[in-house]
């Protein structure tokens, strides 16, 4: 059977499930959430990565279906965090460009939070750079209204888009991710050094948070600090890991 007949079943058998990667906050050192990555367990394949069925979902019209199990995964573990007393933790999940133009997905966005009772700030919407430069007027609307329901958003792989600016005034994003690309080159390259720096400058003068992806050692984690920037994620800081993994990392109570 092929990956995309298996992909309903592979939902419907939680095979398909989430991983979650550690976001630290830069001033304090403590992880402040996590985003969300889809993982599929395929009984016969293996570890099928993301790269080959978000793609597949995306073509065959089976995106919205897929990621609202994410969704409903990563907010329903965002609520068991909150009730274990850390009432701050935020999910940030991926969204693909497809699901942008579908009307459904503010009420999918919205039931989801309410049946699992988290409130809309403790989601971070995650949309790439190149869906956000190409936005359409119906797209900058829809992400006008997720924004205005309280969730938030973060423009990911940020660099690699080959953008203008304009698109950063026109969209409430929230949070800048800056491409992994530019981070793990910090340390030898000079011009992506300058590239990192001034994007933090930039983001911070127009009021938006930064985080840094990729983030492998202690010292592109110093160099980041000193730079000012917001969060960071990366193997360094720690790895996708399973949920009760995650619970562990976090301080436990007195
Ligand atoms: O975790 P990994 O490096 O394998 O992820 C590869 C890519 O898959 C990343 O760019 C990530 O944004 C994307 N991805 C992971 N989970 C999801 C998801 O739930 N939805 C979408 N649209 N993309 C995802
Ligand atoms: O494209 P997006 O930012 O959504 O996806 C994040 C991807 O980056 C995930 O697949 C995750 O596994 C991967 N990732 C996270 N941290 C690191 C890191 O420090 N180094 C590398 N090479 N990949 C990372
Ligand atoms: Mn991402
Ligand atoms: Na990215």
């Amino acid at each position: 059977m092929s990956l995309l007949a298996r992909l309903d079943q592979a939902v419907e058998r939680d095979e398909i499930w989430v991983a979650y990667q550690p976001k630290i906050e830069m001033a304090s050192g403590r992880i402040i959430g996590a985003e969300a990555l889809a993982r599929w367990s395929h009984p016969e394949k293996g570890e099928v990565p993301p790269s080959q069925f978000i793609p597949a979902a995306e073509r065959s019209g089976r995106i919205e279906n897929l990621t609202a199990h994410i969704l409903d995964s990563a907010v329903g573990a965002t609520a068991s965090i909150h009730r274990a007393g850390h009432t701050d933790f935020s999910i940030a999940v991926n969204l693909s460009a497809r699901l942008l133009d579908s009307p459904a997905l503010l009420a999918m966005v919205s039931s989801t939070l309410a049946r699992h009772k988290l409130a809309p700030h403790h989601l971070i919407l995650e949309i790439t750079e190149t869906t956000a430069m190409a936005s359409q007027d119906g797209i900058v609307e829809t992400l006008e209204a997720l924004s205005a329901s309280g969730v938030r958003l973060s423009i990911d792989d940020y660099g690699t888009g080959f953008s203008t600016l304009d698109y950063l005034k026109r969209i409430p994003a929230d949070e800048i991710k800056i491409d992994r690309s530019f981070v793990s080159m910090l340390e030898k390259s000079q011009s992506d050094r300058i590239m990192v720096h001034s994007t933090i400058q930039l983001a911070h003068s127009l009021g938006r948070k930064t985080v840094a992806e990729g983030v492998e050692n202690g010292v592109v984690l110093n160099e980041l600090r000193l730079m000012q920037c917001d969060y960071v994620q990366g193997y360094y800081t720690g790895k996708p890991m399973k949920l009760p993994a995650l619970m562990e990392q976090l301080p436990q109570r007195e």
